[in-house]
């Protein structure tokens, strides 16, 4: 039965016993982050990998607060928080749902009831004010302050403290589609944060799509779409426009709400990397299998999650940009200085005791690396639809996701690896990959031996290794400009002769069956293990 808010997460984690509740004092301020940091860490390289989560019920300065974290800090943890045995079971779903078979006969179409069924679950439901948990407490206009909140600081350098696990929830001012995505946001003062989304992510091309729109006569202006991420100074881009576009853009505000401590599939949908026109409360409804409840915000005009334990409300003024940074990143450095977005809050719902929910990033493995393992898991059926021959597919946590993918493939003609690799740069956000190793299907990508035997063995790299240019992550330090630069394909499948090899190949090592039983037999008597 899917969760039906974060304390019956909480619950069912107690009862699992994965759940520490520290009631010892401790700060926000880097001191949670240390002992997450510390936890994430424990059992490294083996099954039993990442510690508990943590429930800190003793927070300084804050009396009578909890707060959560590493709630998705393990492989065990994160098919718990998606309630399966197997995260190959919800890439098996989505098999299903997007391959139905024709039905032939009424049995057939009989079978396909219970599918039907699980779609009308996906779809969110809208509850009334009164049913809606999140709203039991409501700040507005003066009483709204922020530094009520046990906001965490996690790096020493970093600019100030940063809400790290914030489903941030925008509509596109096209087709009226909501986006949830998690975007971390750096707390200026009460009632401001920066709102660090991406310039390639939804919510920035929802704002751009408003800047536009207020700007219509100036179409296309480059300076223009860097005002809503990561770019110049909003003050020099507005500079170069009419002074009636400039009162047009800044008469625009563009609505946000954000929920933090929700259901855990919800607080995950938030992270996948979902086509823009899948709305993410649809895929929570997917991966519950119980339709979302959400309600009407109070001070904005976007539906949240019902049960939720904090939401904030407000708006991003467009035209408008600050300093954001610097942060301790999940690339395991800090990302430097840049301009974002602000989000200024006019209201504050949350539940009567709240329980604020957080993450540390750093180096790896940390809380997130599970979470991008179960998108590698979820999401291989949706790049085998597009790429057919992709095999299996591994994101090593220490190649931070974006930085090193590693595919093996059923290779069918020459240039195959080099197909695949275009075809990843050109996927949704699988276009930041820095580097990506193709292998043949025989090689399993998850063996990270085999793959460095092989991708070393099978290359003559000045004939094998494909460069190109194209967007780069934002958290990218080494490209030669934010947000673009290089990538490199590796192609280490065996070569053709179809791709101008013409040495033989050498097969590769393996005993014959017939002596591995006969030793079977007799390994133990050996008495060498
Ligand atoms: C803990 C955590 C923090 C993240 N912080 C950011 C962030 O600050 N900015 C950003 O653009 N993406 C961030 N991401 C990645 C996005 O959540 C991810 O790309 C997501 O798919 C974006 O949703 P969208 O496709 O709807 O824009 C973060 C992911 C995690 C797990
Ligand atoms: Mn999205």
């Amino acid at each position: 039965m899917a969760y039906t808010d974060l304390r019956d997460w909480i619950k069912t984690l107690e009862k699992s016993g994965e759940l520490k509740r520290i009631t010892v004092e401790v700060d926000p301020i880097l001191e949670m982050a240390e002992i997450a940091d510390r936890t994430a860490k424990l059992g490294r390289g083996t099954p039993k990998a990442g510690g508990p989560a943590l429930l800190f019920e003793n927070v300084k300065g804050h009396p009578g607060a909890q707060v959560l974290m590493n709630q998705f800090g393990s492989e065990r943890r994160m098919r718990l928080a998606l309630e399966t045995n197997s995260l190959d079971d919800i890439a098996n779903r989505i098999r299903t749902l997007i391959k139905p078979q024709m039905p032939t006969n009424f049995m057939d179409k009989m079978k396909l009831l219970p599918m039907l069924a699980e779609v009308g679950n996906f779809f969110p439901k809208v509850v009334s004010a009164k049913d809606a948990l999140c709203k039991q407490v409501i700040h507005r206009g003066e009483d709204v302050n922020l530094l009520d909140l046990p906001i965490l600081k996690t790096w020493p350098n970093d600019g100030g403290r940063f809400i790290t696990l914030p489903c941030v929830i925008t509509r596109d001012p096209k087709s009226g589609k909501r986006n949830v995505g998690m975007y971390r946001m750096q707390v200026y003062d009460a009632k401001t944060t920066g709102m660090h989304w991406q310039r390639q992510k939804v919510a920035a091309e929802h704002m751009r799509d408003r800047l536009r729109a207020a700007t219509a006569d100036r179409a296309g202006n480059v300076d223009l779409m860097a005002l809503t991420a990561g770019g110049t100074t909003a003050a020099t881009s507005l500079d170069t426009l009419a002074t009636t576009t400039v009162t047009r853009i800044r008469e625009d505000r563009m609505e946000v709400a954000v929920a933090i401590g929700t259901d855990p599939a919800t607080t995950f949908s938030a992270i996948v990397p979902a086509p823009p026109d899948v709305e993410e409360y649809l895929i929570s409804g997917f991966l519950r299998q119980k339709p979302l409840e959400l309600v009407k915000a109070e001070t904005v005009d976007l539906e949240v999650p019902a049960h939720a334990e904090y939401i904030l409300e407000g708006y991003v003024q467009l035209g408008e940009l600050r300093t954001e940074g610097p942060f301790g990143d999940h690339t395991g450095f800090y990302t430097m200085q840049e301009d974002y977005p602000v989000f200024h809050l006019t209201c504050i719902t949350h539940r009567k005791d709240p329980i604020y929910a957080a993450t540390i990033v750093g180096k790896p493995p940390m809380e997130d690396a599970w979470m991008g393992k179960a998108v590698e898991r979820i999401f291989l059926p949706l790049m085998q639809l597009t790429l057919p021959e992709i095999v299996d597919v591994n994101l090593p946590p220490e190649g931070v996701f974006h930085n090193l993918m590693i595919v093996s493939i059923k290779k069918s003609y020459a240039g195959h690896a080099r197909k695949i690799m275009n075809g990843i740069w050109a996927m949704g956000q699988a276009m930041f990959t820095k580097c990506i190793i193709v292998v043949d299907e025989d090689c399993d990508v998850q063996d990270l031996a085999e793959v460095t035997l092989r991708a070393t063995n099978n290359i003559d790299p000045e004939r094998d290794i494909q460069f190109t240019l194209g967007p780069i992550d934002s958290l990218d330090h080494a490209s030669r400009l934010p947000n673009y630069g290089s990538k490199m394909g590796i192609d280490a499948t065996r070569k053709w002769a179809a791709e101008g090899f013409t040495r033989p190949w050498p097969a590769m090592l393996t005993m014959d069956a017939e002596v591995k039983s006969k030793i079977d037999a007799h390994w133990k008597k050996l008495g060498i293990e």
